[in-house]
């Protein structure tokens, strides 16, 4: 079962636009019991006499290698991913993390998780759950909710259906996200007479649906009440390769474009409509005219509180949607256009309107400004995080940065500038930490032609840092810019925040009094970095980190630049984040903080 399983994936397919991809590009894996003598078997034979093999990529930890599989399709624009095989037990847990994820960004990946025997014969096995409500039940449940698409192959006769089923979720631009079939390893193992078919070559057609003529004419007449229109670009704009439509639409109606997270490169930061980054991690540009649009054009976004500042963003909008998934089109009370963003701008075009000249005017204003604003926050000459930024962003034009959680991504959101689609890839739609060099790992893999520049705080590093070894045992060459700040300086400053006192944010020693306020921890990230077989470069200043990032690009081998960086002026939030405060507290930081969340929470609507 597990030959026939590796031959069908080697032989699909997708296409859209004409060209055609391989969907599953290759297998990352680890293995154990639940897959060795399964999935493993299958991989070593397959080869010289298959025409099209399944490539094989062992990798560190299994929630890195879901990270990896996530980078590869959204670099791919999800028309083509990686598999990803697990051991039974915690193998197959440690994949839960990688699967939200996932999901929660709409990014198609196979997860192939061993599981227990079908047959039950030899229950317990090593790592079994054991419910004693159950027998049916394993810990590979756990990838249900997160999961758009969830089979257990209990018998051979299942495998053909569960393939197609599990194909087509990921082909699919409104229902992706994680897909599994966990494999009890007794099923994997068994011999079947399948139909030739099954292992015909497969070509999944992506969809680029098309708006539906009544909805195109409520969008259109939205469109024409508008005077201060605002769009905001997701990460849909750049799936569907809707870039130059998008800057095209812009321009054409005059109307400012502000991106999220996922869509920021939607339009080059120097784009006459281009107003950056949104929300709470968002430009003063953006975020002034958010407050004033009267109608928000949303292309291919989930709107999360990022994006809203929690609700409070938009006082004075409307909103219309343009998503492939009916689920985030209907967000916010939305008129909805459900369908492709590049068909959807294309038809949209052709509506006879254009902004107010003066509020386009005013956006192109508001947006000089701020990159006035980012000239200053690159130009210093200590090494802050900005500065850090400002040298890297002139280094890596051309390049991608990948980064997820910590204080990088708000940074970089505000002021990285990047000049085309497909050059920032920040993950945050779950922040996860850890998903900074796998994910990067990823992007590399699917476009070894760029420079990927991997953005890591030391708290990232240190939850998930082993996949550098992976980078160097595929010859797979990475930056890697490691952000020493001693400890977790954004949610240190969150913490201070709601009246939390920072509590074990900082990387110290127990101080005399039991504290966690006493020396620095003694640990060289540096050294570790060059032990997991990466060559490591540091810098002081601005020059040196120049000379370092320049190296590294000249090196063949994956290159870690370890830069401690000093406390220095950043750019503040412009919008609210709703991070509830304690009621009732006799701290005075905590009360004090309270009352600056009470005043904020007043500005929240429901959007109806
Ligand atoms: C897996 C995971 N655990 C916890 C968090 C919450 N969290 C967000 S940022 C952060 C600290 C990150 O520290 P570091 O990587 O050093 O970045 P810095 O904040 O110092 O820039 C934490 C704990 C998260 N996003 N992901
Ligand atoms: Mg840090």
């Amino acid at each position: 079962m597990a030959q026939a399983l590796v031959r069908f994936l080697a032989r699909q397919w997708t296409e859209r636009d004409g060209v055609e991809r391989r969907l599953i590009a290759g297998c990352m894996g680890i293995f154990g019991h639940g897959n060795v003598a399964g999935i493993g078997q299958a991989l070593a034979e397959q080869g010289a006499g298959t025409r099209d093999p399944l490539p094989y990529y062992p990798a560190r930890n299994e929630q890195a290698m879901v990270h990896t599989a996530v980078g590869y399709a959204r670099q791919s624009d999800r028309l083509s991913t990686l598999a990803c095989t697990s051991s039974i037990g915690p193998g197959a847990t440690n994949m839960v993390t990688g699967a939200a994820l996932a999901t929660i960004d709409r990014l198609p990946v196979l997860l192939l998780p061993g599981d227990l025997f079908a047959t039950r014969v030899s229950s317990p096995v090593l790592q079994e759950l054991e419910d004693p409500r159950s027998y049916d039940v394993s810990v590979n449940d756990c990838l249900k909710p997160v999961s758009r698409f969830w089979d257990r192959v209990n018998r051979p006769e299942q495998l053909p259906a569960a393939l197609l089923g599990a194909m087509r979720v990921l082909a699919d631009p409104a229902e992706t996200g994680a897909v599994t079939l966990a494999l009890p390893q007794d099923v994997q193992a068994e011999a079947y007479d399948w139909p030739e078919e099954l292992f015909a070559r497969r070509v999944w057609h992506v969809a680029r649906p098309v708006p539906e003529p009544a909805a195109l004419t409520r969008a259109a007449g939205l469109l024409r009440g508008s005077r201060r229109p605002l769009i905001v670009a997701g990460g849909g704009v750049r799936y569907s390769g809707a870039c130059a439509e998008l800057a095209r639409f812009a321009r054409r109606h005059g109307v400012p474009v502000a991106e999220t997270q996922a869509g920021k490169g939607a339009v080059p930061y120097d784009h006459p409509c281009a107003v950056g980054a949104i929300g709470h991690t968002g430009t003063r540009a953006a975020d002034t005219l958010a407050r004033e649009a009267d109608l928000v054009i949303g292309v291919g976004t989930r709107y999360s509180d990022f994006t809203t500042a929690s609700r409070t963003l938009f006082r004075q909008a409307g909103f219309l949607n343009v998503n492939v998934a009916a689920f985030d089109a209907a967000k916010h009370a939305a008129e909805t256009l459900v369908a492709d963003a590049r068909e959807a701008l294309r038809a949209l075009d052709d509506v006879d309107w254009r902004a107010d000249p003066r509020w386009t005017a005013r956006a192109a204003e508001l947006a000089a400004s701020w990159q006035a604003e980012t000239d200053r926050f690159y130009g210093g000459t200590e090494l802050t995080q900005p500065v850090v930024l400002g040298v890297l962003n002139a280094v890596a034009a051309g390049g991608v940065v990948v980064t997820a959680a910590g204080s990088m991504p708000g940074d970089l959101h505000r002021l990285w500038r990047a000049s085309g689609p497909g050059q920032y890839h920040v993950e945050y739609g779950y922040s996860c930490m850890g998903y900074e060099i796998a994910g990067g790992l990823g992007v590399k893999l699917a476009a070894p032609e760029r420079e990927v520049f991997v953005l890591v705080g030391d708290g990232s590093y240190l939850m998930m840092a082993q996949e550098i070894a992976t980078a160097v045992q595929e010859d797979v060459k990475l930056v890697i810019v490691l952000v020493d700040n001693h400890g977790f300086a954004s949610i240190g400053a969150l913490s201070e925040s709601v009246g939390a006192l920072r509590l074990g944010t900082a990387y110290r020693t127990r101080g005399p009094d039991g504290r966690l306020d006493g020396e620095r921890l003694p640990v060289d990230l540096a050294a570790n970095a060059a032990s997991l077989g990466a060559g490591v470069l540091t810098a002081a200043d601005p020059r040196t980190l120049r000379a370092a990032l320049l190296r590294a690009v000249a090196s063949p081998r994956t290159t870690v630049v370890h830069v401690e960086t000093v406390p220095g002026p950043a750019p503040a939030a412009e919008a609210w984040w709703d991070v509830p405060v304690a009621e009732v507290s006799g701290l005075a930081e905590a009360r004090a903080a309270r009352e600056r969340y009470d005043e904020a929470k007043r500005e929240q609507r429901p959007y109806l």
